[in-house]
């Protein structure tokens, strides 16, 4: 080990990284065997080409330039071509029968504003049965297994801090009906937290503060894990990619795989018309004639609300972070092969840190910055990609905030509205308020119906139907 020391430690001081072994001299065997194995993971020429770029005096290279709204596939309920849409839903689900698509989440957040404890996936969010957010998709998942005739392997991207308990969840609840062997949990990268001057902070003597890469740390982490090879085995050549906190969203949407498949497209995304001008969405728009994702933080306000001639938001197309991935993209970008390397983005943040006394100390205000990778930053490097309109109600409420907007709250009323208009489109009409909300509290598990179709014929089939009263599970 000692070997091994000398030249990490000659590499940090190399680097202007020597404060990283201020504490080594008062560290017991454990603990420098701990600081090792985070020093490891830093790749420090990564990290100064982060530092020259964000901190450094070089001006960081903004999007501004030519910027345009992105074009988009409309929904046949929005003014869209009803028959491309049924001949691209076949298209998909021919794929789904030949078993080449599979599910993939990306639940390594920090889930810090939501406040809860547990991996964000664990979040009970079902109105009556507080059924998790891992449990809902799973039982999509399973309801689409049914249909199609096929396992659609469910790959999980974790983090260093969430590892242990996401797994332990779905060992305990028997994977929530899904065969075990088709759920593939693996952690995604980390990166080191700097100070304004570009210095490696320590989070605890022994320790360096670091944070998970961002969700387009998903590329790196699927080849490094293993499980590129994994889809290779099981003949998985599309991957339809979803967030952990959505419970809306259809896992598996034959119609968007088909439109992503029809085109050759190596990523694709749903869009929804943005809600307000400032809602916190990322927006499609097009630079140079390439299809980008600019972040809400990044598009100042006057474009935010910004009107076109019909007096519509001109940046209109809201990305809610679901997507269809061709594997060999996958690959591609996770080898960073090409130049196809995803660009960090920095937040500047408050970040724990050891003062010199050796006290871990909790700033009151940001003084450093951690680094993250975006998966939409992809799509400018990505072949023929296509952007779809789905409906809002029937794809996306995300839970981010305890209370307000994007809430545990606004997603329970969600869900009900959601079954309140399934229940109508069956004959039954729950009495609701001027949003669609019910009075009662239902719940309709997906493995019941994971749409309002499959639940009209469901619900019609039943032959003794169910009183419909408040707690109602079906
Ligand atoms: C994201 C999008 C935003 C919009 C919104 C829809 C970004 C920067 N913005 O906003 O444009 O589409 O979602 O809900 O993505 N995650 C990881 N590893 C990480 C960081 C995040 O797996 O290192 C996962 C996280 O578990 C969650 C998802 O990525 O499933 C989104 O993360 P977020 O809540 O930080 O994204 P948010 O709300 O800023």
């Amino acid at each position: 080990m000692l070997e091994d020391t000398a030249s990490i430690r000659a590499r940090f001081e190399s680097h202007g990284q020597r404060q990283v072994f201020r504490f080594w001299e008062e560290l017991d065997e454990s603990g420098r065997i701990r600081l090792l194995e985070d020093l490891r993971e830093v790749d420090l020429e990564e990290l100064d080409s982060l530092v020259r770029l964000h901190l450094g005096e070089v001006a960081e290279e903004g999007w501004s330039g030519d910027l345009q709204p992105a074009p988009y596939v409309p929904h046949p309920a929005r003014g869209g071509d009803a028959l491309r849409w049924r001949t691209a839903r076949e298209v998909g689900e021919e794929a789904l029968r030949s078993g080449r698509v599979a599910a993939f989440t990306v639940a390594g957040g920090q889930g810090t504003r939501l406040g809860y404890p547990g991996p964000k996936g664990t979040f009970p969010v079902t109105p009556v049965l507080r059924k998790s957010l891992f449990a809902v998709f799973a039982e999509k998942l399973v309801a689409a297994q049914e249909r199609y005739g096929r396992v659609i392997p469910w790959y999980i991207m974790t983090s260093r801090q969430n590892h242990a308990a996401t797994v332990e969840a779905f060992e305990a609840a028997q994977y929530f009906g899904l065969e075990a062997d088709a759920v593939r949990f693996f952690s995604q990268g980390r990166m080191p937290a700097v100070d304004f001057s570009g210095k490696i902070i320590l989070e605890d003597r022994d320790q360096l503060a670091m944070s998970p890469d961002g969700h387009g740390g998903s590329f790196r982490a699927l080849s490094r894990s293993g499980a590129i090879e994994d889809m290779g085995r099981r003949g998985i050549d599309t991957l339809s990619y979803f967030q952990v906190d959505n419970p809306l969203v259809q896992v598996i949407d034959p119609a968007f795989v088909g439109f992503h498949l029809q085109a050759g497209s190596e990523m694709s995304s749903k869009m929804i018309p943005k809600a307000y001008p400032d809602e916190r969405v990322g927006v499609f728009c097009e630079r140079e004639g390439r299809l980008c994702v600019i972040e809400y933080s990044d598009l100042p306000e006057s474009m935010q609300a910004e009107l076109d001639e019909h007096r519509r938001l001109r940046y209109i197309a809201g990305s809610i972070a679901i997507h269809v991935l061709s594997v060999e993209f996958v690959a591609r970008m996770g080898a960073g092969e090409g130049g196809a390397a995803l660009p960090f983005h920095k937040a500047v943040k408050k970040v724990r840190y050891t003062a010199e006394s050796g006290e871990a100390v909790d700033p009151a205000v940001p003084n450093g910055v951690k680094f993250e990778m975006f998966v939409f930053d992809a799509l400018p490097l990505a072949r023929n990609p296509v952007v779809i309109e789905t409906l809002r109600e029937d794809d996306f409420s995300p839970v981010k905030n305890p209370f307000g907007v994007d809430s545990a709250e606004s997603c329970r009323a969600d869900q009900l509205r959601q079954w309140a208009r399934w229940f109508k489109a069956a004959g039954v009409d729950l009495a609701v308020d001027g949003t669609g909300l019910p009075s009662i509290t239902v719940e309709v598990s997906p493995r019941f119906a994971d749409s309002c179709e499959v639940f009209v014929e469901r619900w019609r089939a039943l032959e003794a139907k169910p009183v419909i009263q408040e707690g109602l599970a079906l």
